[in-house]
């Protein structure tokens, strides 16, 4: 498994549901988990140390309001993590954006955009950085880049027909 996927509550699911399918189809192996680090401190230290024995890469970190998921992970291992920011109600996601990308100097989190499209680029981001030791996925990366671009051409396409 080589990448961790933490949700602060069991409502952030929808968040990660595109993120789990991006490292499915580039073939990278997940284990998402529920965790908080108020809520269950405890819990979270264990995930942590676990996966870690369990040979993780990288921990992917999702969470809301005063949002200090990312970051309580970031400071009990030296393996990267990328925060995903979710919006939540009262301060609309700038409560939790702020509180994950503001990390004191020396304990950094990769911090995501909002939501959805953030866990996406999650997923991506961690995909990118096993590339670096896996010309396999890093061959994906280049597919991917391509459909990206066949997507903007359809597009402008479609929009010259109509
Ligand atoms: C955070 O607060 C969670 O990550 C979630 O985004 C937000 C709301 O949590 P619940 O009220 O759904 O537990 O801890």
């Amino acid at each position: 498994m080589d990448i961790v996927i933490l949700i602060g509550s069991e409502s952030d699911l929808d968040i990660v549901a595109d993120a789990r399918r991006i490292l499915e189809e580039f073939g990278v192996s997940h284990r998402l988990e529920v965790s908080s680090a108020h809520r269950s401190p405890e819990r979270t230290r264990t995930l942590i140390t676990e996966s870690e024995e369990q040979g993780a890469k990288i921990f992917i970190a999702v969470a809301g309001k005063a949002a200090h998921l990312a970051g309580f992970v970031a400071g009990q291992t030296t393996l990267p993590v990328i925060g995903v920011p979710v919006e939540s109600g009262g301060l609309g996601g700038m409560d939790a954006l702020l509180s994950t990308v503001q990390m004191p100097k020396g304990v950094p989190v990769a911090t995501m955009g909002l939501g959805k499209s953030g866990a996406s680029n999650a997923a991506v981001l961690a995909v990118q950085i096993l590339s670096l030791a896996d010309p396999a996925l890093r061959k994906k990366l280049v597919e991917y880049k391509k459909t990206l671009a066949a997507q903007v051409e359809n597009s402008s396409r479609s929009i010259r027909k109509s």
